[in-house]
Formats: C-alpha cells, structure tokens, sequence
C-alpha cells in the first residue's frame, strides 16, 4: 500500500483582538474535515498558528519540516489575504505541494482567490464531503471538473462545479453522499 497523504491544515495568522478576548478554541472547521478525511485514509494535520501566535517564518518552517502533499486554509474576508499569504508560502517550499481554500470568503470570493495565484482549488460552502471527493478524484487520476462545489482554474478559464446540496443527517448517518 502507497503512502498516506498528508494534508496539512493551516489557519491565517490574523489577529484583531477578539482571539485574545474570546480565548484559545479548537478550529471546529478543520476538524470537521480532517476527521472526514481520515476516513478515507489520508493524513490530516492541523496547525493552528493564528492561536500559537505564529507568523510565516513559522509558517514556513512547518511546512518545510511536515513535507505535505496537500496545504490547506481557511478564510474569513479579513483573514483572506494571510491565508493568501500561507498558499504562496507552501508553493515557494514546494510548487508540488497542492494548495486548498474554503470559507465564508472564498466561497463567494472564488476568482479573487484563484486569480491571487497560489490556490488550486476552491471548495465552496460545506467542505466535508467535497473535499474528500476532490482528493480521492485527484488520487484516482479523475476529473476535478466532476467534483460538485469547487473552483478552480484552466488555463485562464475559471471553471466552478454545480453547487453540492447541504449535509443532513440523513446522509451522514448511512454514508451516502449527496452527489
Ligand atoms: C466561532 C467563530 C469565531 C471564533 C473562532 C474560534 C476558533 N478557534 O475556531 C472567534 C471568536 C475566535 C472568532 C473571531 C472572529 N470572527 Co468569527 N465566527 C465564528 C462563528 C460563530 C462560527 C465559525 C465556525 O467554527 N463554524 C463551524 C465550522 C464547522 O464551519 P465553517 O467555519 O463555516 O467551515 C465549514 C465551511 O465553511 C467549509 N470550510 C471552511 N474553511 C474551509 C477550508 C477548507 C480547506 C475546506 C475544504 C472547507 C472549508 O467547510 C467547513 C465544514 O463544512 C462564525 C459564524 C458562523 N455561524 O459561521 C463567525 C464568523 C466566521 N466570524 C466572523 C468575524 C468577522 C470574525 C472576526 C474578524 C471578528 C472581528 N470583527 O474582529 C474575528 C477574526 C478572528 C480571527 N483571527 O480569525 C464573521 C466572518 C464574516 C465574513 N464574511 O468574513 C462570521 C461569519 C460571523 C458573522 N456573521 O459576521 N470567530
């Protein structure tokens, strides 16, 4: 059996205050999605440098010292240009590495964040069932442009995937995706 994928995420190193008056939180967002992605073998890795006060030197350093396949973010719109920041790091250490965003932001904000540069893929709205969907499609050699709720780029073309519905309960409950 082959490797597992690392997919390492990454939360923008913004502050504003609120972190330091709301206190330290587990990012709910990505473990959501690593838990999904564990599900199907890969190897998720969060890295909360917003929280461990970090900055991209560190942010690079991780990078470099986790070697992923994947480098993951999220982004809010004031967070959106740090998270910018973390992709165009990622593929500074390794243009190899396959960079993600998805977020209240990006999911409406997608060609600001395509045309930025640094960014693979755009998933749109909920990310638990698209993104292992757009990973195991990529893995398997498929079609990113069969993937429901993501952008990305063609050339200069900016292609985006019909909208996946919503999870429910439901479907969570006996695995069957909403395709
Ligand atoms: C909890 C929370 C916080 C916490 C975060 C704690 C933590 N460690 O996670 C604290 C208090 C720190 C916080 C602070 C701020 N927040 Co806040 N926060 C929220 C809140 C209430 C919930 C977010 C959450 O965890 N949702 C649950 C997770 C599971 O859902 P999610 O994040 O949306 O992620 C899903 C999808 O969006 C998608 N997805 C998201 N990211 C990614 C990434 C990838 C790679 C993929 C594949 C998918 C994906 O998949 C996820 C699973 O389905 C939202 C309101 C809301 N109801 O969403 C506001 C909200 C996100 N916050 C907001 C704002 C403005 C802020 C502040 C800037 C406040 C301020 N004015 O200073 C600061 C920024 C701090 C910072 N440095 O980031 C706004 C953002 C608005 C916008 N359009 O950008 C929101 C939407 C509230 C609002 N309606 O105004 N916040």
């Amino acid at each position: 059996m082959g490797r597992r994928k690392k997919v390492l995420f990454i939360t923008p190193p913004y502050h504003c205050g609120v972190v330091e008056v709301a206190g330290r939180w587990m990012p709910l967002t990505f473990a959501y999605l690593a838990g999904s992605l564990r599900e199907e073998g890969f190897e998720p890795v969060i890295y909360d440098a917003m929280t461990k006060r970090h900055g991209f030197q560190e942010i690079e350093e991780r990078i470099v010292e986790e070697s992923p396949d994947y480098v993951a973010t999220t982004a809010i719109t004031s967070t959106a240009f740090d998270a910018y920041e973390i992709l165009r790091i990622a593929k500074d250490v390794n243009p190899g590495i396959i960079t993600l965003i998805g977020g209240v932001h990006p999911t409406f904000m997608f060609s600001e964040a395509l045309h930025i540069g640094y960014c693979d893929y755009v998933i749109r709205g909920e990310g638990e069932l698209t993104l292992r969907d757009l990973l195991l499609t990529i893995e398997g050699g498929g079609m990113p442009s069969d993937v429901r709720g993501i952008a990305f780029k063609h050339g200069h073309r900016i292609i985006t995937t019909p909208p996946r519905c919503f999870i429910n309960g439901h479907w969570l409950r006996h695995s069957i995706h909403p395709y």
